[in-house]
């Protein structure tokens, strides 16, 4: 063998190991990589069983996208930790005798700032399992409150007012990034999920909705899952 030669098939032993190592970095990144899931929430109606309060969530009744239903993973893949993002602080006033949003999603940590825009005095009441707050609101009073304690899709903050009893609330707290409320388009997009088994939730309290199906999210997938739900999906 000349010297050459053996310059030459060392060169080629050299490329293919490092074409091997770069293969095998891209395969290991390409297993690691999140992926998203999307879809659109929409609503069914009965005619027999109509909703009184649907035409609040629902802006065209040909097509059903459903406004302020909670979209949320569960499973036990969820990273956490890292790179949580920076608290925030969610505002729901009290307007016209309403609760507004009435739905929230907040992450563990956050804060709502309850505010009151009526010349009349409000109450916050919250109840539930992880946290509970009574407050008088005067008018243009407002009162800020963190919420530490997740409670998911399961367990909701249920939020009154103890004058007026129609007026509700719901804020529902989690301990990971992948949950969504939806806009009036119904649409939704859980970005950055890293692979795994989940159950995608979505409820939507003030009518008393409650849905979810189980989903494999792979490497680097976009699932799409649109979900229709009807009075038939009242919990
Ligand atoms: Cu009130």
């Amino acid at each position: 063998m000349t010297r050459r030669y053996k310059l030459r098939t060392l060169l080629i032993l050299m490329a293919i190991a490092l074409a091997g190592a770069g293969l095998r970095s891209a395969l290991l990144m390409a297993e690691e990589q999140p992926g998203v899931v999307e879809g659109t929430v929409t609503y069914r109606a009965d005619p027999k069983r109509p909703w009184r309060y649907g035409r609040y969530y629902i802006k065209q009744a040909k097509t059903g996208e459903l406004a302020e239903a909670v979209v949320a993973l569960r499973g036990d893949k969820h990273a956490d930790g890292g790179d949580k993002p920076k608290a925030k602080t969610v505002t729901i006033d009290q307007k016209n005798f309403q609760f507004l949003p009435e739905t929230v999603a907040i992450r563990a940590g956050d804060s709502v700032k309850f505010t009151n825009s009526d010349q009349a005095t409000h109450n916050v009441q919250v109840s539930g399992d992880i946290a509970s707050l009574n407050v008088t609101m005067p008018a243009g009073g407002s009162h800020t409150a963190r919420f530490d304690r997740a409670g998911g899709v399961r367990q909701p903050l249920k939020v009154g007012c103890v004058f007026h009893s129609a007026m509700q609330a719901w804020i529902f707290v989690f301990d990971h990034p992948h949950f969504q409320l939806t806009p009036q388009d119904g649409r939704f997009r859980l970005e950055g999920v890293p692979p795994g088994e989940y159950e995608l939730e979505i409820v939507h309290p003030a009518g008393d909705l409650r849905w979810r199906k189980r989903v494999a999210v792979a490497a680097g997938q976009t699932l799409h899952v649109d979900i229709s739900v009807s009075p038939d999906d009242k919990k």
